[in-house]
């Protein structure tokens, strides 16, 4: 009891040294794994690996042109060499051995986002598919990485709680509810049946989804009427797949625009329609 005595002592003279042990607290639940990948021009700095399993994937764009990181999963024994081949060519579909279970989507300088899915074990690349303003793809000046997902390292974390549900599908977007101004975690999925993005734009003051179109289709000249704020790249449309993303949005208007090539003619999603006005109150 000498001890409990000194621990008595040490409580009547304020310092509190614990006689009365508690049980020890219940071991934290498995949170997801957090991945920091910096993008400058034109690069990723980002792990060589990383675990299998609920994967937060926290993007921040340190260059001075906007910047995105997608997943890509890589199958069949492909490799860099024949994605590269792929990006060459402008008219290129996407190849069945090539699958898009995440990415933070597109961000303007100084800005980041983020993206929560699950990964499994495998090959995958990390990638840029933002293009300069002459034209030239990111990925071709560098911004393509392989990152190996390696067997996970314990139990699946337990998933974030989103309070808006984006469902994907050809060529728009089902939205679960009006979106307020303030903070959001967002779950994506996608209705298919191709593959498909949300890549949300804030438009710049009494600027419209047409100005959009007339500027994009115009060669992009003049300042852009909106910005860049992030969103999701995938997941595949399978049964079960889904992602998340957290953004915190100003009221004003948005646009959710996907740029992935359709299957038929290579040509984005945009041009198919795939674009979509979205007030946040
Ligand atoms: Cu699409």
């Amino acid at each position: 009891m000498k001890a409990c005595t000194t621990a008595a002592l040490a409580v009547v003279s304020g310092a509190m040294l614990g006689c009365n042990r508690k049980p020890a607290p219940p071991p934290a639940p498995p949170v997801a794994n957090v991945v920091t990948i910096t993008a400058s021009d034109f690069s990723f700095a980002a792990p060589d690996s990383i675990p299998a399993g609920l994967t937060t994937v926290k993007l921040s764009n340190t260059g001075k042109e906007p910047h995105q990181v997608v997943f890509i999963r890589i199958d069949s024994g492909k490799t860099m060499t024949d994605i590269a081949n792929v990006m060459k060519d402008p008219n290129a579909k996407i190849p069945a051995w090539m699958s898009f279970p995440m990415g933070a989507n597109t961000v303007e300088p100084g800005d980041s986002s983020n993206a929560t899915a699950a990964l499994t074990a495998g090959n995958y690349v990390l990638i840029c598919f933002v293009s300069s303003p002459n034209g030239t793809p990111h990925a071709s000046k560098g911004m393509v990485r392989p990152v190996v997902v390696t067997a996970a390292t314990g139990p699946m974390a337990a998933e974030p709680t989103a309070d808006i549900t984006i469902t994907e599908k050809d060529y728009t977007w089902d939205i679960s509810g009006p979106i307020t101004a303030g903070m959001h975690t967002f779950r994506v999925e996608n209705a298919g049946p191709q593959v498909h993005e949300v890549q949300i734009f804030q438009l710049a003051p009494k600027k419209t989804g047409k100005d959009f179109q007339a500027w994009m289709t115009g060669g992009m000249k003049g300042p852009p009427p909106a910005t860049e704020v992030g969103g999701f790249v995938g997941p595949m449309p399978v049964a079960g797949a889904h992602g998340y993303f957290t953004r915190t949005l100003a009221a004003g208007n948005y646009l959710f625009i996907c740029f992935v090539p359709d299957v038929k003619d290579a040509k984005p999603h945009v041009m198919h329609g795939m674009i979509k006005e979205v007030t946040v109150s």
